[in-house]
């Protein structure tokens, strides 16, 4: 590995070999962080880096294409095998430009999408004012009707729509533990005869491991995700139309030419070789102990005493109060679990008082070190060990205890290069 750079560039390299450490080193508790196999990571920086590829398979623009068009073809087919959609986009270079080339695919300026407010979990590209999305599209919201049980407030939700007459009703979360009622959002939608999209970014690896129920099931039109997170893909995004010819065609076009240029083939070729895994039998084993060792945290946590968003868990990520119930903000408790060794990020809770940049709560989960083969023993561990490092963040013997234990974890349980 890195023979080239090796030799031609020591400021790359060092950076290269310092990020490898890190990782084989410590544990990433970021919930949408994953690691992939070195089959994964081969295609992505294989040959297929060197190729304009604008159009899909079949009909492209550009000449040259037999092998480009069997490695996105590949793609599409294990995408549509794993999620059961009869069409897929695999294009996307990332999960923001799934959902904005979506938004294009199926709004006219100035419609409306009602989609869940990003201080109760959704994601900056559900519309939050930050970004410029919100200048083509109205964006509206619904929230938790109570965030100690993460209960979304449909009734709400309905009464927003029958109000905005909103053309997308969009699922999906960044920051959410919960699972969502799915035939209540298809049902909303239909009422209204709005598009039900849902961004299944965080959970797509549990769904296609069949941990989670399937949104296609409840009828869902579109679901939009990455590649990278649950699903242990390259980093990248997708857009899958459950039915809808008509659909399939409005998305193809707004990914390319409406939104992107050429596709990267060499991530396309990444996602086919990780689809491949994740059609394999192993993966709904992993897929199922993401859950279990989230529920071994959460049951750490709540016997602590520390507040959950939502109560606690079903899926892949906790979200803990730390400024509430240990006096920590998230920026210092992110602070003091880096230096352990221990990744994760500082969120904000429902209804934050505190600054985005110094919040209330952190967000954490399991996929990683899942994937490291921890089980339920060592994650319970693990969130003994965070607590332990934040109770006692003035004391340097004991991190420096909990920084050794990290260690020996990581050195007990290394990176796999392959799953299956
Ligand atoms: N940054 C991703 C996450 O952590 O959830 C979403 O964009």
């Amino acid at each position: 590995m890195y023979d080239f750079i090796g030799k031609q560039d020591k400021e790359v390299l060092a950076a290269l070999a310092g990020e490898e450490r890190r990782q084989a080193e410590g544990l990433e508790l970021i919930p949408s962080e994953n690691y992939v196999s070195k089959a994964v990571r081969e295609a992505q920086s294989s040959i297929l880096t060197n190729k304009y590829s604008e159009g899909y398979p079949g009909r492209r623009y550009y000449g040259g294409q037999a092998y480009t068009d069997e490695a996105e073809s590949l793609a599409i087919e294990r995408a549509k095998r794993l999620f059961g959609a009869r069409f897929a986009n695999v294009q996307p270079h990332s999960g923001a430009n799934a959902n904005i080339a979506l938004y294009f695919a199926l709004l006219e300026p100035g419609d409306t999408v009602l989609g869940m407010d990003l201080s109760h979990g959704g994601h900056l590209t559900h519309g939050h004012p930050v970004t410029y999305i919100t200048k083509f599209f109205n964006f509206v919201r619904y929230k938790m009707k109570d965030p100690d049980t993460g209960e979304i407030d449909y009734d709400e939700m309905l009464a927003v729509a029958k109000e905005h007459r909103p053309k997308i009703v969009l699922a999906g979360f960044s920051a959410y533990s919960r699972e969502l009622d799915y035939d209540k959002f298809v049902s909303i939608a239909k009422e209204v005869g709005a598009y039900s999209v849902i961004d299944i970014a965080h959970i797509a690896g549990l769904i296609a491991g069949k941990a989670s129920k399937n949104p296609f099931d409840s009828g869902f039109d579109v679901m939009t995700t990455t590649t990278h997170k649950t699903l242990r893909g390259p980093r990248g995004g997708m857009i899958l139309a459950r039915e809808s010819e008509e659909l399939a065609k409005k998305i193809d076009k707004a990914v390319f030419p409406g939104f992107q240029g050429g596709p990267l083939m060499h991530v396309i070729a990444a996602k086919a070789v990780s689809f491949g895994e994740a059609l394999h039998p192993s993966f709904e084993i992993y897929a199922l102990q993401i859950l279990k060792n989230a529920k071994a945290m959460e049951e750490v946590f709540r016997n602590a005493g520390v507040r959950m968003l939502g109560g606690g868990t079903s899926n892949h990520l906790i979200l803990a109060d730390v400024y509430g119930s240990l006096g920590i903000t998230g920026r210092e408790a992110e602070e003091i679990l880096d230096s352990v060794g221990i990744t994760l990020n500082k969120n904000a809770i429902a209804d934050d008082t505190r600054k985005p940049m110094d919040p209330s709560g952190i967000r954490f989960g399991t996929p990683a070190i899942t994937t490291r083969g921890f089980m339920e023993k060592e994650s319970g561990r693990v969130a003994e060990l965070m607590l332990e490092a934040l109770r006692n963040r003035a004391d340097q013997n004991k991190l420096a205890a909990v920084r050794q234990e990290i260690r020996d974890l990581c050195a007990r349980f290394p990176i796999p290069d392959s799953f299956v």
